[in-house]
C-alpha cells in the first residue's frame, strides 16, 4: 500500500484512533523502554523494577529511578511526530491512547483520551492510595536510593500513579480505550513493539472490523503480521507525512 493510498484512507477517515508506545518518544530523547536502563540503573532489569514487590522491597531504588525517569521526561520537547498527531486533531476526530508515562503528547496540544499504563505525573500513597500532590522535588543528581515521601494520612510510602506489571490497567482508561479502538474508522500504532499486554490487543478491536490499522515503526512488531499496512519508519519522520496526505495535501 503506498503511502498516498494511505492518505486517501485517512482523508477519508471520521474518526482515527491513535496506538501510542515508547517509540513516539524516542526522537525527543526518551529511551524506548526496553533500553530505558542508563547509569545506576544500567544493571536492573526493566522489568522488575516495574513491580509491586520491587517497591516493596526496596522503595528507595524504585523511586529513584522513577525520579530519574521524571527528571528524563522533564529535560526533553516533544517531537515533530507529538506536533503531528496534534495538528491531526484540528481537522479531524483523533483520539490518542498511550502506553507512555510521559506527558509529551498533552506538551504537544494534543488531548490524551487514555493513559493506559497511568502517567509520572501523578503520584498516591502505596498503602492507602490518597492522592500526593506535593511538589516533585527531583535532585540534579540523583543517587541510586532515594527514600520515597511519606502520606500525610497514614506515614505509607508514596509511588508513581504508574501501572506496574502484574497491576491491573485503571479501568476507565482501559474502557475508554477499548471503546474508541472499537468505533474508529482508522487506527494508527506508532512505535509500539506490541509486547505488553492488554493494551497490545487494542488493534485487534478496529481489525476484526474490518477497519484500517497503519503501523509506523522502523522495525517489525508484534503486530505487523496483522496490521493493514507497516511502515517502515519513524513517528517524527512519517506522522508529519500523514498528516499532510490527510489534508489532501502533498
Ligand atoms: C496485567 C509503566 C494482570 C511502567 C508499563 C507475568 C506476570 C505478570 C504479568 C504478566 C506476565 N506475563 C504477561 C503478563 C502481562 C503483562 C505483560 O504484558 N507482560 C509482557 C512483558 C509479556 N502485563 C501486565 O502485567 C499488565 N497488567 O496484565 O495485569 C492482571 C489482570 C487482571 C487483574 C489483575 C492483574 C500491566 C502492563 C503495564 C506495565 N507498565 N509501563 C514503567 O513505565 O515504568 S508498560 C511499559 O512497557 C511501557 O509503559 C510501555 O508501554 C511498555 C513497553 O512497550 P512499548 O511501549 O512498545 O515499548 P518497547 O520499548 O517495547 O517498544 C518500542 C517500540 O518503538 C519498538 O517496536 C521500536 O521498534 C519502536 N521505535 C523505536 N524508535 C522509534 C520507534 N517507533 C517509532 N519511531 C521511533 N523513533
Ligand atoms: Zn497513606
Amino acid at each position: 500500500m503506498s503511502l498516498p493510498d494511505i492518505g486517501d484512507l485517512l482523508a477519508a477517515a471520521e474518526h482515527i484512533a491513535v496506538l501510542t508506545g515508547a517509540g513516539m518518544s524516542a526522537e525527543s530523547g526518551v529511551p524506548t523502554f526496553r533500553d530505558v536502563q542508563d547509569g545506576l540503573w544500567a544493571k536492573y532489569d526493566p522489568m522488575t523494577l516495574a513491580t509491586e514487590e520491587a517497591y516493596a522491597e526496596a522503595p528507595d531504588l524504585v523511586w529513584a529511578w522513577y525520579l530519574r525517569r521524571a527528571q528524563m521526561i522533564r529535560d526533553v520537547r516533544p517531537n515533530a511526530g507529538h506536533l503531528a498527531l496534534a495538528e491531526l486533531a484540528e481537522f479531524k476526530r483523533v483520539s490518542v491512547i498511550t502506553q507512555n508515562v510521559d506527558d509529551l503528547h498533552e506538551r504537544a496540544g494534543s488531548t490524551v483520551l487514555s493513559h493506559v499504563h497511568g502517567g509520572l505525573f501523578a503520584y498516591r500513597c502505596f498503602d492507602c492510595a490518597a492522592p500526593w500532590d506535593e511538589e516533585l522535588e527531583v535532585p540534579e543528581t540523583i543517587p541510586e536510593r532515594v527514600a520515597p515521601p511519606k502520606c500525610a494520612d497514614c506515614g505509607g510510602w508514596i509511588r508513581p500513579g504508574i501501572v506496574w506489571f502484574g497491576e491491573m490497567l485503571p479501568p476507565k482508561a482501559f474502557q475508554d480505550a477499548v471503546d474508541a479502538s472499537s468505533s474508529c474508522d482508522l487506527m494508527l500504532v506508532v512505535g509500539t513493539s506490541g509486547i505488553v499486554q492488554p493494551a497490545g490487543s487494542l488493534p485487534f478491536a478496529a481489525l476484526e472490523r474490518g477497519k484500517p490499522v497503519i503501523e509506523i515503526n522502523p522495525e517489525e512488531s508484534q503486530l505487523t503480521a496483522y496490521v493493514t499496512h507497516s511502515l517502515r519508519g519513524t513517528a517524527a519522520e512519517v506522522l508529519p507525512q500523514l498528516v499532510k496526505l490527510a489534508r489532501g495535501e502533498g
